[in-house]
């Protein structure tokens, strides 16, 4: 049955089905709209994006989902609707007027708050397949760890690449929208999703086969896999929870409440796996604290020369796996970069100022002066001369800050054509590569630093006047392969020491990349 027609007959089945069985909780609001507009959202989009417009098929429309989209885009997307998608034009059966009453709908909150609790997670998991059923070696001949992960935004798809041969060996459709990167199992066989709406998936790679999904929030930045592969922890904008997952079929272990001592509730910015430590590193957007969640059979030890007006505070009753170990700050810490030991978080303040907390001792060590907004979560790190240093874009200026992660002093600031977002490097290359994503006039230029020297050495213009973002290496270093953000765009590659395209592959607007070993092995040059 085509998309129209599904969106003729179901929407007054939907609606009935929605009022008998959605909560109050997430009954739609007719105010500050008049009823017309939301009999227009019930009868052309509750059939797709909910009755309660938390989404379904499509996406959630919420205006915390829709942050980044810009109304005129929107007004766009219902008129004509958005290609390679279910999402039908709208043009020729509404009115202008309507158009602009749906798109006033759209981003104006629910009057009362959605629920998404425990019993909502549980009942939106779907175990597609039982994964212990399915053979434990590749359905195919490639290399299982150099294979690479793209994320195409543009058709929510994601492509099993083969990074030997550079040669897709499957694509699949995704949920809508992932946003970060995918999180791997420590033998590389699984790959976990998770979209802006709060889907998490799990999908295996050696049998080419999505084995579960389940939806953790409404409104999620990231999700981490713990280094044992056992559990998936989640962070969400809204509501203000993590939620801990069983890894072996994704259902739900703990919904965990983010709140400080006065009941004050935060965003959780970011959440990732520290290794060594058995631990999971939560930044949190409204509250000045960051929290640390073990996953070791006993939580870890805290320094014996922790000074005695200690400032780390019991977690809130919760207890056993994921309690949170609660260290309080001066200062928000948003997006944050590991220290090489684990023993230290550097993260940016709200303002982008930088500071440096030791997570042993639970005090800041450091206060790191940084221009802009710097953009941690992509940082890479390398050594320099003989020191580890970390290197990080920035969201809003054109410089690429080289921090020594030893004295927590600012070794260069490499001027770049432009702000920037991703940087990219390998062990095995002496290039570290970043985009200038966020300059109009420079956005289709990759710049090339010499790791040694701290100069930018090259510039690469992929396919001229065309975005290009996001560079990622093959488990040797050999070939860097660069997204082209374009609806129709393409992947391309690079010899890593000739500086030369080797080869493009057609994607629709390929977000990320992600190579197996280099994710597995926790490669310096990648995101953690
Ligand atoms: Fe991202 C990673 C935050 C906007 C594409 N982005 C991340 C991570 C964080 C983050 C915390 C690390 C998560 C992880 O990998 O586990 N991103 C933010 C923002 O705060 C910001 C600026 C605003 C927002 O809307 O959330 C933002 N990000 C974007 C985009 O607009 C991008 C370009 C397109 C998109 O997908 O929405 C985008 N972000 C990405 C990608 C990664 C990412 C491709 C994974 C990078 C990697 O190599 O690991």
């Amino acid at each position: 049955m085509s998309a129209p027609l599904i969106h003729k007959l179901l929407p007054s089945l939907i609606v009935m089905l929605a009022s008998a069985v959605l909560p109050a909780a997430w009954a739609v609001t007719d105010k500050p709209l008049t009823a017309d507009t939301n009999k227009v959202y019930q009868t052309h989009c509750a059939s797709c994006h909910g009755a309660d417009r938390l989404g379904g098929t499509g996406p959630a429309l919420l205006p915390g989902n829709l942050g980044r989209l810009r109304r005129p885009d929107a007004i766009k997307t219902i008129t004509e609707g958005r290609q390679a998608t279910q999402m039908p034009a709208y043009g020729a059966s509404l009115t202008a007027q309507e158009i602009t009453a749906l798109t006033e709908l759209i981003y104006t909150p629910l009057v009362k708050t959605p629920s998404w609790g425990m019993d909502e997670i549980r009942a939106s998991r779907v175990e597609h397949v039982k994964a212990e059923n399915l053979p434990s070696k590749p359905v195919f001949t490639a290399d299982p760890l150099n294979l690479f992960v793209v994320v195409e935004l543009g058709d929510h798809h994601a492509t099993i690449l083969d990074g030997d041969k550079f040669e897709p060996i499957t694509r699949f459709p995704t949920r809508y929208a992932l946003h970060g990167g995918p999180k791997f199992s420590p033998d590389g066989r699984y790959v976990y999703f998770a979209s802006r709406d709060g889907w998490v998936a799990k999908y295996d790679i050696w049998n080419l086969t999505l084995v579960a999904e389940i939806r953790a929030g409404i409104n999620t930045r990231n999700l981490a896999v713990s280094s044992d592969g056992r559990f998936a922890l989640v962070a969400n904008y809204f509501p203000h929870t993590l939620v801990a997952l069983d890894t072996r079929d994704l259902s739900p272990i703990r919904v965990i409440d983010v709140k400080d001592d006065s009941g004050k509730s935060s965003r959780v910015s970011a959440v990732y796996d520290a290794a060594p430590r058995k631990s999971f590193i939560a930044a949190l957007k409204d509250i000045a604290e960051v929290w640390e969640l073990s996953y070791a059979e006993k939580t870890p030890p805290v320094d014996a020369d922790r000074a005695p007006d200690n400032r780390l505070t019991p977690g809130l009753g919760v207890k056993g796996p994921f309690a949170p170990r609660r260290i309080q700050l001066d200062d928000y810490l948003d997006d944050f970069f590991f220290d090489p030991a684990y023993d230290h978080v550097f993260g940016s303040s709200r303002g982008g100022q930088g500071q440096v907390v030791n997570l042993n001792s639970g005090r800041k060590t450091a206060d790191v002066g940084l221009p802009g907004l710097p953009h941690l979560g992509s940082g890479i790190s390398w050594s320099y001369q003989g020191r580890p240093v970390m290197a990080t874009p920035n969201l809003k200026d054109g410089v690429v800050s080289v921090i020594d992660m030893k004295s927590w002093q600012t070794i260069k600031q490499i001027p770049t054509l432009g702000p920037g977002f991703f940087m990219r490097s390998h062990e095995k290359t002496p290039y570290a590569w970043v985009d200038v994503f966020n300059d109009k006039k420079n956005n289709d230029v990759i710049q090339i630093i010499d790791k040694k020297t701290l100069e930018i050495v090259k510039q690469l213009k992929p396919s001229p006047g065309k975005i290009a973002a996001h560079t990622e290496f093959t488990r040797d270093g050999k070939y860097a392969v660069v997204s082209i953000w374009e609806i129709d765009g393409e992947l391309v590659i690079y010899d890593a020491v000739t500086l030369e395209v080797v080869k493009r592959i057609k994607m629709k607007k390929p977000s990320g990349k992600y190579n197996v070993f280099n994710k597995i092995s926790r490669s310096e040059g990648t995101s953690h």
